[in-house]
């Protein structure tokens, strides 16, 4: 099982590539953009991750790693395709789909195919056999096929995909044992072995735990605030318990993960996910609190400015995909304030960005949306000078505030009932 085709090159599918390539595979990555198959070729990268562009650059120095529009005849296929969702908050399975309709032709006997992309309990056995069975493969014996989810964190995929467990789950015994055999060779954690749904369910509940335990602390932050006490001295204090574990209240869950995958129980078990749906809820409603907790601390200004740090969806990473702090600047302008939003990291954003001076320039309100740690080198006394009123609103709790107090700004924290 030598040579490997990877459908997709994203976030999880080009560092997927490019480690098999380091590993000895010789590794064909396909991607639907012309524009990334050229990029990758040229042993660059069209993501942000740290020493991605270094393996890239290497993988494809040495020969191992190609791309092309089009997939080949190859031992292994990897489905690394997004999983999005729609505005019905349904899971869109059309990449899915697509990538496995584009194997189909290039499919042989003994071939093994990968599902990596998280997807609703039921796809591999629903959506991906059908397909092969259709095109006269019986999954098992002619081709094998697999789940084994990503679970890295963005900003550390290289390390977190060596060396974090992994999950696969097979369709038939047979099935796992043969992803195994390729994880093995370069995962340094602990692999586990299950069947295809199993491992399906595993990946979805693990992030569908994430975002009810974020709930968890965006709703006892908005309690906190109404009791005139501060949630991180609550959540400190109670952490110190054995087995809690409170997450961090802020603005909102983003990213392509954590706020899209406890959509798709929602959508397959309507009725028994009141739980999982209210927690997704109280997260989608934290972008209005913190754009409510913006509007009373400009209440009377006259055309207010509002410095917006931040547009990414988590600190130190490119990604805006579903973020909380973009949602927050929209609504801000459609309660007729102007925003300066600045990103040290995002490059290309739809939103206009300006620089960290032109952000604070006359602002009547600086709101923190993204826990970039770059913003805590700013200094407050410097900034002081450029706003109209030294206004803070820290949604992420990450700067020091008696700096920002001591340099004359009234600091609102979100989570804390104190101004
Ligand atoms: N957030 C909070 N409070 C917290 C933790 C996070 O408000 O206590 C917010 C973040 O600011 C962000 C969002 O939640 O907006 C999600 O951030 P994250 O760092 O928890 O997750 P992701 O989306 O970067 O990556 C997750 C990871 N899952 C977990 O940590 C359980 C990663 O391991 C998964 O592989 C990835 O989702 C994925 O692809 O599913």
């Amino acid at each position: 099982m030598k040579k490997v085709c990877v459908m997709g090159l994203g976030y999880i599918g080009l560092p997927t590539a490019s480690v098999l390539a380091s590993n000895g595979f010789k590794v064909l990555g396909v991607d639907v953009s012309a524009n990334v198959v050229d990029t990758v070729n040229a042993g660059n990268i069209h993501i942000e991750e740290p020493g991605l562009h270094t393996v890239v650059q290497a993988a494809i120095g040495s020969g191992n790693l190609r791309a092309s529009l089009t997939p080949e005849p190859s031992d292994v296929f990897f489905l690394s395709v997004p999983t999005p969702m729609n505005e019905e908050k349904q899971a869109d399975m059309s990449y899915v789909r697509s990538a496995t309709e584009a194997i189909v032709p290039h499919l042989q006997n003994g071939n093994l195919i990968i599902l990596e992309s998280t997807s609703p309990p039921g796809t591999c056995r629903d959506l991906i056999c059908p397909i092969l069975e259709e095109a006269g493969l019986k999954v098992g014996s002619d081709v094998y096929l697999a789940h084994c989810p990503e679970r890295v964190l963005p900003g550390r995929i290289l390390k977190e995909l060596i060396e974090n467990d992994r999950v696969i789950g097979g369709y038939g015994e047979h099935c796992a044992a043969r992803a195994e055999a390729i994880y093995g060779s370069f995962v340094e954690g602990e692999i586990f072995l299950t069947d295809v749904t199993t491992a399906e369910m595993v990946k979805v509940i693990e992030n569908t735990f994430r975002d009810v335990n974020i709930a968890l602390a965006n709703e006892a932050a908005i309690l906190c605030e109404k009791l005139g006490i501060n949630f991180s001295a609550v959540a400190k204090l109670a952490n110190r318990h054995p087995r809690v574990n409170i997450h961090t209240a802020g603005p909102g869950v983003g990213g392509h993960c954590i706020s899209v995958d406890p959509w798709f129980l929602i959508e397959q078990f309507p009725e028994d996910t009141d739980l999982i749906h209210r927690a997704r809820l109280r997260n989608d409603g934290m972008p209005a609190h913190v754009a409510n907790g913006v509007a009373e601390l400009v209440a009377g200004v006259d055309k207010p400015k509002v410095a917006a740090l931040g547009l990414a969806f988590k600190g130190n990473v490119d990604d805006m995909r579903e973020s909380p702090s973009v949602t927050v600047v929209e609504l801000l302008q459609e309660k007729g304030m102007e925003v300066a939003a600045h990103d040290p990291y995002v490059k290309k954003s739809t939103m206009e960005l300006a620089s960290i001076e032109d952000c604070f320039k006359d602002a009547d309100c600086v709101v923190l949306l993204t826990d970039h740690s770059d913003y805590k080198y700013l200094n407050p006394n410097q900034l002081e000078k450029l706003v109209r009123k030294p206004v803070l609103f820290d949604t992420r709790n990450l700067l020091d505030h008696n700096e920002w107090r001591k340099a004359g700004f009234q600091v609102k924290v979100l989570g804390s009932g104190a101004v």
